[in-house]
């Protein structure tokens, strides 16, 4: 196992798109144990491969309170979305920087898991809003993109500040 860098903005590489994996061999395994490692150790509750500059459809997240349910969401594809829910969103890429996020009430994901297998989840609240952040991630896209321009100045203005 590894600790992995986590990239921060305004690093440019957070705004790749991931591409899919079609590989579900060792790699792969290795790749979400190590981020399984990065991600508690931080700690967190959601990563994305983007995250770590591997640029595959990668994501890791555990949010329970014992860090006993670890979830691995592999080409992840949201395929229903229901209702609009507000939650105070964090991320291991903007250290120290929160602020409420508008997203999908309920979703359904399909998604692979190591071995390739699909699978489809229906979840909300902050599952919801966990793999919605993370997929966002596979796209290029940072909790910060979803704010008004004000309110973005401002916490990219706060966490200049933090840089100092
Ligand atoms: C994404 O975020 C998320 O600023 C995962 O200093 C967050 O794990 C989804 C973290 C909220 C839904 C709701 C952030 C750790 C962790 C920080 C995280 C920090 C240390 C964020
Ligand atoms: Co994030």
């Amino acid at each position: 196992m590894a600790l992995l860098e986590i990239l921060t903005i305004p690093d440019p590489k957070l705004k790749t798109k991931a591409e899919k994996v079609t590989q579900f061999d060792a790699d792969l395994q290795r790749l979400t144990e190590d981020m399984f490692e990065t991600m508690y150790a931080a700690p967190g509750i959601g990563l994305a491969a983007t995250q770590v500059d591997v640029h595959k459809r990668v994501v890791v997240m555990d949010i329970s309170e014992n860090n006993d349910e670890p979830r691995v969401f592999i080409n992840p594809v949201i395929t229903e979305k229901d209702g609009i829910q507000t939650y105070e969103e964090g991320c291991l890429s903007v250290p120290g920087i929160y602020a409420k996020v508008k997203r999908a009430n309920q979703i359904t994901v399909s998604f692979q898991d190591v071995q390739g297998e699909t699978h489809a989840l229906t979840a909300d609240g902050l599952l919801a809003v966990c793999v919605q952040h993370e997929i966002d991630h596979l796209n290029g896209i940072v909790f910060l993109d979803h704010l008004s321009a004000l309110k973005r100045k401002m916490a990219l203005k706060k966490l200049a500040a933090a840089a100092n």
